[in-house]
């Protein structure tokens, strides 16, 4: 191209930058890429780090002024955007005896999964779940929830929230305190009742897409794997992997976080695998090694690790291990853009 041909089109673009306006020829490759270009990074956060930052943020601020005593885990390629991946945002809760967090509700959509403690409790629409390890509790989007700690331990749990996919769409509303009930009005078992038996009642119509059943116990989930790895040959690249369900419509717990719990078999040695959805991990028990852009993390119970979209990764474990995970895998499929390739 001639010098002056480049001259004349920095004018023109110059001249259509004053309205507003840029040429697509410049730009096309960087927004219609071969490939998913993400500034997520694949990140481990260990336990023996967070637990100190969790016991000092503790003793710097309470719950009920923080509102949420929350450290945010950032994905290094997205800080100051409080994101663990492009879509999600993840946190590790802290609670201690006798505190309270607040009551508010909020359009995101928010999951837990209780990695130390028992006894706290999170209370959505007034019904108190008593909450321990390894269970796996979700917030339906606009329904308030307070969370408090009767117990004489501390209670940590990994927040996740769809905080940046709301955002996106800038659909945010949240609204504090008065709407929660102040004394319990259930105990979170008969939520268990009506939907966490495979039925349901009879005049229940789904009003929404979000699971009815908010609480998933750990004891329930982890028999099921333990069955399931006693009767079969794990997968070449997951090992024995459940997804939680919403009991009511046999579609994910909520619209758009997926979450899993997989156990991997003592010496299991996965092959590579990837997908869109970028999937955060939380260990619950067992130790083992993941393999991902050319790192290895190597992981034991209550670490957090990411694996950013189609990163192809491996997991092993030494011992037997369990590891529960969230993505936005159902966001995507709803969006019919979800891939995954194995092997
Ligand atoms: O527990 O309601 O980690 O509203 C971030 C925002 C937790 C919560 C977070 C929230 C909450």
């Amino acid at each position: 191209m001639s010098d002056e041909a480049k001259t004349q089109r920095q004018a023109f673009y110059e001249l259509i930058d004053t309205r507003s306006c840029t040429p697509l020829w410049e730009v096309l490759h960087g927004l219609v890429p071969k490939t998913p270009a993400t500034p997520c990074v694949p990140h481990h956060w260990t336990w023996d780090t967070m637990w100190p930052f969790l016991q000092r943020a503790g003793q710097l601020i309470s719950a009920e002024e923080a509102e949420r005593r929350v450290l945010v885990l950032e994905n290094p390629g997205l800080r100051g955007q409080s994101r663990i991946t492009h879509s999600l945002y993840a946190g590790l809760q802290l609670i201690l005896p006798g505190e309270v967090a607040p009551p508010h509700r909020h359009s995101q959509s928010a999951m837990r999964f209780i990695l130390q403690g028992q006894g706290a409790y999170t209370a959505v629409g007034g019904r108190r779940i008593t909450m321990t390890e390894g269970d796996f509790i979700i917030t339906p989007s606009w329904s308030f929830h307070d969370h408090g700690n009767p117990s004489d331990s501390p209670m940590v749990w990994l927040d996740g929230l769809d905080v940046p996919i709301v955002e996106l769409f800038d659909a945010q509303f949240r609204e504090d305190g008065e709407g929660q009930p102040t004394t319990a009005i259930g105990d979170g078992t008969e939520n268990l009742a009506e939907f966490g038996l495979s039925m349901k009642p009879v005049e229940y119509k789904a009003p929404t897409r979000t699971s009815p059943l908010w609480w998933f116990p750990y004891d329930r989930s982890r028999e099921a794997l333990q069955k399931l790895a006693g009767t079969r040959e794990p997968h070449a690249c997951w090992g024995h992997k459940l997804q939680y369900v919403n009991p009511a419509t046999g579609g994910w717990p909520m619209p758009t976080i997926g979450t899993f719990l997989q156990l991997l078999p003592a010496g299991f040695h996965g092959k590579p695998y990837r997908s869109t959805d970028a999937t955060v991990y939380a260990v619950r028990e067992g130790t083992g090694v993941c393999e991902v852009g050319g790192k290895e993390f190597a992981f034991g119970p209550k670490d957090i690790f990411v694996c950013p979209s189609w990163a192809p990764y491996s997991l092993r474990a030494d011992s037997e291990a369990v590891l529960f995970s969230f993505s936005d895998r159902p966001a995507q499929q709803s969006l019919d853009i979800w891939r995954e390739q194995l092997g």
